[in-house]
């Protein structure tokens, strides 16, 4: 996942786009970029790093301009090459820049059509980049010189008509303006929302709605579903639905973990929607464990303690903090290699002693993924004196891998795939293991918008809400999606492009 804000403001937005990316960190902490324009000219800073880190003084000088966007990135389709950092930009027509968040499911074909029938060239293995070159065709097809609102959503209509997957998107156009489109399922978030300044109304655009709220600007609201949202170089907003069948299946696992609790997403506040399923999940463990003999509610840092809190209430045990993060340690999520995740977990968690022992504690995390990390956390919670060690999971099992945009890892390695609850608890060799159900995740997440009346939750349904993702797609994506197919990616990638490039000679 990666996160993305576009910014028109009333004076350089440099700034402003730094603090909104910094806001967005924790979408993507691989690579940032931003660009921004004046004059006629684009200003570009990308790297991989932190955005703290790829922003420095004398950057920040040079990207001037009052539009620009920025991108933060996770790499959802394999690599860590810096070259693949977002925005991404192509001179014509009038100058683009884009940053994507996402993931598009037909890239192969796009690219062969972009080389053979566009004439285009991509330079990356990234299907960002792929998007980008299909929004410039449809663009450049109308061949407008000065191109109105209505030329970016006729050519917005052209991307939904030809890219499959999920994309939340900003671009930036050369003297124009700032535009932001979601895809016709609107799978990934993104939000719009503006400021009154004494110089004018300033626009941003952004994955969270977090980011919105700490730089002062009001929600206005989601982008819908194919919507494209485009602010003139005057500061004039136009929005228009984009695709001619849309349908809402926001992505469920952006409620259990992806977004910050403090963002509001698709009507939905995060932070209740994790209550709601702390409340569902706490009904489960009375439901299976009537006689329970639970002391006390220990959430495994950070994600998971709203909904843990929640359950101890509904439990009416105790509520403590029994592991203590180390802040300054990455998500053990983002660590590619086994033997480097197992490592990070006692680095990144300590027990208090005091809180485990002699105590029967149930542990509570967002999700179980790999169940690398579960495995360990019950070593230490045992180690630090518990008598039982009882873990729960705020999401049902994770199944099957995440096609749209979420980097997870190859089946195989998911301890869910063909495996019963019963089989897992052994595994991760705790006294018993409640995941949530599916249906009482949605009903969380539903009871705070009914409109919403489905779901991408193919992590944990296997059901894929767009129709290429069949058996052979999850089959190729299952041979490059392991830890060491990741590795070799970048080199595959350019064979990928030589191959295509030799197949259009
Ligand atoms: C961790 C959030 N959360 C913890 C991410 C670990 C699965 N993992 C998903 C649990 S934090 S594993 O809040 O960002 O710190 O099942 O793959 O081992």
């Amino acid at each position: 996942m990666c996160g993305v804000v576009g910014i028109f403001g009333r004076g350089n937005v440099n700034q402003a786009l730094f603090d909104a990316l910094t806001v967005l960190q924790h979408r993507g902490q691989d690579a940032a970029g931003m660009v921004t324009c004046a004059n006629g000219k684009f200003y570009l800073r990308k790297d991989n790093g932190l955005v703290r880190d790829v922003f420095r003084t004398r950057h920040m000088h040079y990207l001037v301009g009052n539009m620009g966007i920025g991108h933060v990135r996770y790499p959802t389709a394999g690599t860590s090459s810096s070259a693949e950092a977002q925005p991404f930009y192509v001179n014509s027509p009038y100058g683009i820049s884009l940053a994507h968040n996402g993931n598009l499911t037909n890239t192969k074909n796009l690219m062969r059509e972009l080389y053979q029938d566009d004439l285009r060239h991509i330079n990356t293995s990234s299907d960002s980049e792929v998007l980008l070159n299909v929004f410039a065709h449809e663009l450049e097809a109308r061949g407008n010189f000065r191109p109105t609102p209505e030329d970016f959503f006729s050519a917005v209509q052209g991307v939904h008509r030809r890219c499959r997957g999920a994309y939340a998107v900003v671009a930036l156009i050369n003297g124009h303006g700032i535009l932001g489109f979601r895809d016709p399922n609107g799978i990934r978030p993104i939000c719009i929302g503006q400021r009154k300044t004494d110089q004018g109304v300033e626009y941003m655009i952004s994955s969270e709605s977090v980011a919105l709220d700490s730089a002062g600007f009001r929600l206005i609201g989601d982008l819908a579903p194919g919507e494209a949202a485009f602010v003139d170089n005057k500061g004039n907003l136009y929005r228009k639905l984009c695709a001619g069948k849309q349908e809402r299946h926001p992505c469920l696992f952006e409620y259990v973990y992806l977004s910050r609790p403090d963002s509001v997403i698709d009507g939905v506040s995060v932070y209740q929607a994790r209550i709601n399923m702390g409340r569902k999940l706490a009904d489960k463990i009375l439901k299976e464990m009537p006689d329970h003999d639970i002391d006390v509610v220990i959430p495994i840092p950070e994600t998971s303690r709203t909904s843990a809190l929640e359950v101890a209430q509904k439990l009416g045990v105790l509520f403590r903090e029994g592991f203590i993060k180390n802040r300054y340690i990455g998500r053990t999520f983002i660590m590619p290699g086994q033997t480097q995740r197992r490592k990070s977990v006692r680095q990144k968690l300590n027990p208090v002693a005091q809180e485990f022992k002699g105590r029967n504690v149930l542990l509570v995390d967002d999700s179980i993924v790999r169940g690398t990390t579960c495995h360990q956390i019950v070593e230490m919670a045992r180690e630090a004196g518990a008598e039982k060690v009882y873990f729960a999971s705020a999401a049902p099992a994770v199944v099957s891998p995440n096609v749209y945009g979420i980097d997870m890892p190859a089946p195989s390695e998911l301890i869910a795939y063909r495996r019963t609850t019963e089989d897992i608890n052994q595994l991760i060799g705790a006294d018993g293991l409640i995941y949530q159900e599916l249906d009482d995740l949605i009903d969380a997440v539903r009871e705070l918008n009914p409109e919403l009346r489905s779901f991408e939750d193919s992590v944990f349904s296997a059901r894929y809400i767009t129709k290429e993702v069949d058996e052979a797609y999850l089959e190729a994506l299952a041979r490059s999606r392991n830890d060491s197919a990741k590795q070799d990616h970048l080199a595959g990638a350019e064979d990928a492009c030589l191959d295509l490039r030799a197949d259009a000679s």
